[in-house]
């Protein structure tokens, strides 16, 4: 087995049989029991399910506390750089089953509650997802706090304990209803609240110039308002090591201090509007793929975790009795995207206005200790603020942007002199029109080292984005593609092929993913093919049952599943994957003796709630799904899915039980995919363009074994240059004009012909993500996929040579290359 039995582990018996820290079946029953009575405060006979639950929860967080301890003593003990994770987002997905496969306590744990005539899978089941984040970019953060933990480097990930989190998603009449999201309404088990470490963070006002104790002239800002961050830590545990990461999420409070002063002056209702005020700050989290460029209380937000974060970096560095002068040595930053990207602005006003230290020195640290990942090309998400939002939450970062701005244009004059075109671009003020803070300049500016997040991706970023910083300092630019964490998508979701992998090579592969290539050999053994192939039917039968229960739709688990889940947007085309669909059902309709794969087409995911056109997409899948599904000629051969509310805890289901993984972004747009990772790793084969991490999936996994089709990025660039033509590509293709006639005819929308008009006059006339060039190549390459399907050995010959081949695409993998390129640090032994 690759978990690990804790008998494995050389304890004495008493340690096992410990009720807060012992791992036997004995010890968790009693710690169960124990916390259900004294803790949580009820007798097992009544207690309900959610009881249940807290009760087992916190009998694992005993022993991770128990790690957690030993693991700040050896943090305290050696002078470690330790890497500090800053992103708005963090996206964990649920603890428990995790927490328990880390510990190696699943089996143990599970005997506990059988014995007590009590089903661990149901607690499992319970746990409200905290959804903190919006998609790719915080799952990635929740992926690298596990590898963090894993291999071992000193890491704490800051961000903002959102009281909402990502909306739950419903579908009414087929479309998107936004519901929000009570994450917290039983509480969280795994945080512990840490209120003497708060923080003080200020906002508005205005600077002012004073004269110090010494006679010189310094800078202060003096507020318009403050509030107080509390932090909520959750250690996170790694695998079979008994390392953790730090998660510390801030919560924003009012401050005591305002509530008393207008409590004295009678303005209770005003003290308790400030209060209401402050709160506001960490409650709720931002849509990403919507305009925020006037989202006050976005940059407030965004400010206010990295101001804490901040101060509390600088806490712990005067704890440990090194001076502000070795800030450096001891942390580096890793900007998760421009979120954080204000914390450059901020460590130099610590260092400068509070520490005294001069310009040069501060900037010199600062620079060394920051780092800037950037996650997408696209114009729309490159975060800007407006000059006079800014100046009014942030007045003195305004200024010292300013400086930094004016120093770093100095040396571009210098080095170019009379390119003002180059000054331009490079500022981190835009002056083109109204005038902004670009914030990705200052990241820029700020870092040592930069990068993308795929090859194809960090290559754009260099030649396109950042075109003129990396021609002046090329060796700062870096890539490191994507990983994930096969603890959560291989081993907790698909335990059927972990057991298999295990009987085949081994355990050891889990935190060594490259291992999996032990599984090359058995490709084209007909008998591990056989029960290569169960697995993959168990697990569809396991995601048909759940389609049913929450859809109605009934669907043939012996169907090929065709899965996109993923956030909805334009740029990944899931209205490409839906004019195949239609094409489809137009050939079965047409051809009574059409003979092809039956496949049951299953989509997922949520649209940012002000998107419109992407919300109209998900009113189209399910337009289509209703008209097919219940036309007796073709549900037989075709099925449509849309799974509502996708988010990890389903995708920990769907994964497993995926045939085919859509992955069809207009190349050069996806800056890498983790999904596409996540599949390919439980024996799916992906229907790709080149773009993103597809491309490095498709070099590894070998390209016979991969479905490949559309534009590259640079065919996309010239074709646009060239003077891009939708209507002819409807006017030369019969099925595609078929097919956009059909739904402007309103056979699938009970004869409305105007309701998807926005959607089918964009890709008639404007078409930015060219699917209508790349339809024709799509439909051929999925009747590819339709043969290939047909020769059953042959199909899971490919798909054990995909699991076989993803050791690159492991989150330690790239974590590792984070610490040695880019971080420089060592890992705890
Ligand atoms: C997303 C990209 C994905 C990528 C993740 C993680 C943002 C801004 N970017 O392609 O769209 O996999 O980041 O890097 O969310």
């Amino acid at each position: 087995m690759t978990v690990k039995t804790p008998n494995d582990n050389p304890l004495p018996q008493a340690e096992h049989e410990h009720v807060r820290t012992g791992t036997s079946p004995r010890a968790l029953k009693a710690a169960f029991q124990d916390n259900l009575n004294l803790v949580v405060g009820r007798p097992l006979e009544i207690s309900t399910a959610e009881d249940r639950y807290h009760a087992v929860a916190l009998s694992v967080r005993d022993r991770i506390m128990q790690r957690w301890i030993k693991q700040v003593e050896r943090w305290n003990g050696a002078n470690l750089r330790q890497v500090s994770y800053l992103s708005a987002e963090f996206l964990m997905g649920p603890h428990l089953g995790k927490e328990m496969l880390n510990l190696g306590i699943t089996e143990h744990a599970r005997q506990a509650m059988t014995e007590l005539g009590l089903d661990l899978d149901q607690f499992i089941g319970l746990e409200e997802e905290p959804g903190l984040g919006n998609g790719g970019l915080g799952r990635l953060a929740a992926c690298y706090l596990d590898s963090l933990a894993t291999v071992g480097y000193p890491a704490i990930g800051y961000g903002i304990r959102y009281e909402f989190g990502i909306f739950d998603q419903i579908i009414k009449d087929g479309w998107q209803v936004e519901v929000t999201d009570k994450w917290l309404r039983f509480g969280n088990v795994w945080e512990i609240a840490r209120p003497h470490f708060a923080q003080v963070v200020k906002l508005g006002g205005n600077s002012e110039h004073y004269t110090d104790e010494h006679g010189a002239d310094r800078i202060r800002w003096v507020p318009g308002r403050v509030v107080v961050g509390t932090p909520y830590d959750t250690p996170i545990l790694g695998h079979g090591v008994e390392t953790c990461a730090l998660l510390r999420l801030w919560s924003a409070e009012a401050a005591q201090s305002f509530d008393f002063a207008d409590f004295n002056r009678g303005d209770y209702y005003g003290a308790v509007h400030e209060k209401v005020y402050s709160e506001n700050i960490s409650k709720v989290l931002y849509p990403n793929d919507e305009q925020i460029q006037g989202k006050h209380l976005r940059l407030e937000q965004q400010y206010f975790f990295v101001a804490c974060s901040i101060k509390d970096m600088i806490r712990l560095c005067l704890r440990r009795g090194l001076p502000i002068e070795r800030f450096n040595e001891m942390y580096c930053i890793q900007l998760n995207d421009t979120h954080p990207a204000i914390a450059i602005a901020e460590l130099m006003r610590q260092l400068v206005d509070k520490f005294a230290l001069p310009w040069e020195q501060a900037w010199d640290i600062t620079r060394k200790s920051f780092s800037y990942t950037n996650h997408t090309l696209l114009p729309e998400a490159l975060e800007k603020w407006p000059l006079p939002l800014f100046s009014s939450v942030l007045p003195r970062h305004l200024e010292i942007i300013y400086e930094i701005n004016h120093r770093f244009l100095d040396e571009i004059r210098i080095r170019y002199p009379g390119d003002e075109g180059k000054v331009e671009r490079m500022s981190i003020i835009d002056e083109s029109g109204e005038k902004y803070v670009r914030m990705a300049n200052l990241a820029v500016i700020g870092s040592h080292a930069i990068n993308g997040v795929a090859e194809l991706h960090s290559e754009l970023v260099k030649s396109q984005l950042f075109a003129d910083f990396h021609e002046m300092a090329p060796e700062r630019f870096h890539n490191v593609t994507n990983g994930v964490t096969p603890r959560r998508f291989i081993a907790l979701s698909n335990p059927g092929l972990a057991r298999l992998i295990d009987d085949k090579i081994g355990d050891g592969w889990l935190t060594d993913l490259d291992r999996l290539k032990g599984l090359e050999t058995y490709a084209n053994d007909t008998g591990f093919q056989q029960v290569w192939a169960d697995v993959k039917r168990d697990n569809k039968i396991r995601l048909a049952k759940i389609i049913k229960h929450r859809t109605g739709i009934v669907v043939d688990p012996a169907s090929l599943f065709d899965i996109q889940v993923k956030r909805i947007h334009e740029y990944k085309r899931q209205h490409l994957n839906v004019l195949n669909i239609i094409s489809l059902y137009q050939r079965i309709k047409h051809d009574p003796k059409y003979v092809g794969t039956p496949r049951t087409f299953i989509f997922g995911g949520k649209a940012a709630p002000g998107y419109f056109m992407a919300k109209l997409i998900i009113k189209l899948i399910n337009s289509v799904s209703e008209v097919i599904n219940h036309d007796p000629q073709v549900r037989d051969m075709i099925k449509v899915v849309f799974l509502p509310d996708y988010n990890v805890k389903h995708a920990q289901n769907i994964y497993p039980a995926a045939d085919l993984s859509e992955q069809i972004s207009t190349a050069g747009k996806e800056a890498s995919g983790t999904g596409n990772m996540k599949f390919s790793m439980n024996g799916a084969l992906t229907i790709g363009t080149l773009d993103g991490a597809n491309i490095e999936i498709r070099e590894e996994v070998g390209e016979e074994n991969f479905f490949l089709f559309g534009l590259t990025a640079d065919q996309v660039a010239s074709l646009k240059t060239d003077g891009y033509a939708p209507y002819d590509y409807y006017h030369g293709d019969m099925e595609l004009k078929q097919a956009i006639d059909l739904i402007n005819c309103g056979l699938f929308s009970h004869g409305d012909t105007r309701l998807f008009r926005p959607l089918t006059d964009h890709l008639l006339h404007h078409d930015e993500y060219l699917l209508m060039a790349d339809y024709r190549p799509y439909v051929d390459c999925q009747q590819e996929v339709d043969h290939a399907y047909r020769d059953p050995a042959h199909w899971t010959h490919m798909s054990i040579l995909n699991v076989a081949r993803m050791g690159k695409f492991s989150s330690d993998r790239a974590i590792r290359e984070y610490g040695k390129n880019i971080w420089n640090i060592e890992p705890l032994q």
